[in-house]
């Protein structure tokens, strides 16, 4: 892609995403539909976390004492805090922050909610807005000072087992919805000079856009017993003694919407895939002067059918050319297309197009429609997951030479580097490549890039965004 960034923004532009030309700096509004997309990809997390999760609604705002009670947390986020001081012409003795993120909002509640080792554990979620005032280049979806979709998990255990094991769990309940959007992902184990402020340990999700920069798309972290000491949560345990929880959070945002979009996409449009596509097939009847009835009755009975067996269809009978309504299914991404007009239906026939191969085949009209188009869609998603994850698979690149790092990295690849552990090495390894390590894959040995020492782990170093 010649310029990812240029594309990102004319996609989101003309496929009616968002319109990021409201007048507050990194600050858009959603379109119908972008919203639609938005709701799709929500519904599908929803589904995922309603298993094992209560969902709640905290309050926008926080108070500046609960804010600033946990210092490692507040350390982390002051210089991105919204203050609101007035309520009207009257300023407030106390001012009250916007949440960045809900820590601070929800735990002083848990510490009234929990009292016995039976009320726990407590799993619940929320999709709110939040706002950090970002000073990196914003852009929409990608780095945006109001976070429209931010879906904040918080659990709370009796044991750090369990909370080990809960992040264990909010992984693969990532990994489940990243795997249905077909968006490729790499985990890692963030270093501990960029761990989520206040907790023990943070696991990222990051995948690779198409100019080879690499985008945080999730966190889950261990939040240990820190916010428990700090907001006095306690639970009476079996045995009497009153005890700290441990605490877990986990984190997504407006960015997997971007990434869907930015991955799939290509120099036509959106490309969708099937699971979230709010209208997965859209049928094109081709009408002339003759036999326009009949072809219209007919597109509209495979759309009952279709509908019947839970696909989303429509029938695109706009007194428009066909041109402009294949224009507008390639823009919009709909999976697939059907082709109708007088002749396919003398021969008992249509038309299936795929938008993510431009395929063509015809179906006779006596098969069984539903589960061809069902196979159709599956393939859809098969082809979407092995073309980006091959994508980011050919570009993992190990490096043994320090001196090359910036090069191969710059020229749109991860590298796949050896690491001896101690931070102050690490932190110079970002100096001197000019780059960020995105975090431990796994242990390994040999020598350390940087300092020759023994190496420990095989980390992953990248330009992200
Ligand atoms: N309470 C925890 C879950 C939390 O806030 N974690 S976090 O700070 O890492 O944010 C969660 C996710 O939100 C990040 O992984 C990143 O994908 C996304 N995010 C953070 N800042 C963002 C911004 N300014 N614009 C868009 N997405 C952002
Ligand atoms: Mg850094
Ligand atoms: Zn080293």
């Amino acid at each position: 892609m010649e310029d990812f960034s240029q594309w990102f923004h004319n996609i989101l532009e003309e496929a009616e995403i968002m319109d990021s030309r409201y007048p507050i700096k990194g600050m858009s509004v959603w379109l119908p539909k972008g919203f639609k997309i938005r709701k799709h990809i929500l519904r599908e997390l929803e589904r995922l976390m309603d298993k094992d999760h209560d969902e709640v609604l905290f309050p926008l705002l926080i108070s500046e004492t609960e804010l600033a009670k946990e210092g490692i947390h507040v350390k982390g986020f002051e210089e991105e805090v919204y203050w609101v001081t007035h309520g009207g012409n009257k300023e407030f003795n106390e001012k009250l922050a916007i949440r960045p993120t809900s820590e601070t909002a929800i735990y002083p509640m848990f510490a009234l909610w929990v009292r016995s080792h039976i009320d726990l554990p407590i799993k619940v979620y929320q999709t709110v807005n939040t706002m950090r005032y970002e000073t990196k280049h914003t852009r929409p979806l990608i780095r945006v000072r109001e976070i429209t979709t931010f879906t904040e998990s918080h659990t709370i255990h009796e044991t750090y087992d369990e909370a080990i094991e809960q992040v264990k769990e909010g992984i693969a309940i990532y990994k489940q919805l990243f795997d249905s959007l077909a968006i490729p992902y790499l985990i890692h184990d963030r270093p501990s000079w960029d761990k989520f402020p206040g907790a023990d340990y943070t696991f990222a999700f990051d995948t690779l856009m198409k100019d080879g920069k690499t985008l945080q798309i999730g966190t889950v972290h261990n939040l240990g017993d820190t916010f428990a000491k700090t907001f006095d949560i306690t639970y009476e345990a079996a045995d009497g003694n009153h005890k700290y929880p441990y605490q877990t959070c986990y984190g997504l945002s407006d960015r997997v919407i971007a990434s869907l979009i930015a991955i799939h996409g290509d120099e036509k449009g959106l490309v969708l895939p099937p699971s979230i596509a709010s209208t997965q097939v859209t049928i094109i009847p081709i009408i002339f002067k003759d036999g326009g009835e009949e072809v219209l009755s007919k597109a509209n009975e495979i759309k009952d059918i279709l509908e019947e067996s839970g696909f989303r269809v429509n029938v695109d009978n706009r007194n428009i050319r066909p041109g402009k309504k294949y224009y507008a299914w390639e823009l919009n991404g709909i999976p697939l297309r059907i082709d109708l007009g007088p002749r396919d239906l003398e021969n008992n026939k249509m038309v299936i197009i795929r938008r993510d191969t431009f395929t063509k085949e015809e179906c006779s009209l006596s098969e069984d429609i539903v589960s061809i188009l069902n196979s159709y869609l599956s393939k859809i998603n098969l082809n979407l997951k092995e073309k980006a994850w091959n994508f980011i698979k050919t570009r993992m690149i190990e490096i043994d030479d320090l001196d090359k790092i910036e090069k191969i990295v710059l020229d749109g690849n991860i590298g796949l580097i050896k690491w001896c552990g101690e931070d102050d090495c690490g932190k110079e390894i970002e100096e001197k490549t000019n780059l960020d390590i995105l975090g431990k894959r796994h242990e390994t040995n040999g020598v350390c890039i940087n300092c020759k020492k023994e190496a420990k782990y095989l980390i992953s170093i990248a330009k992200t965004y």
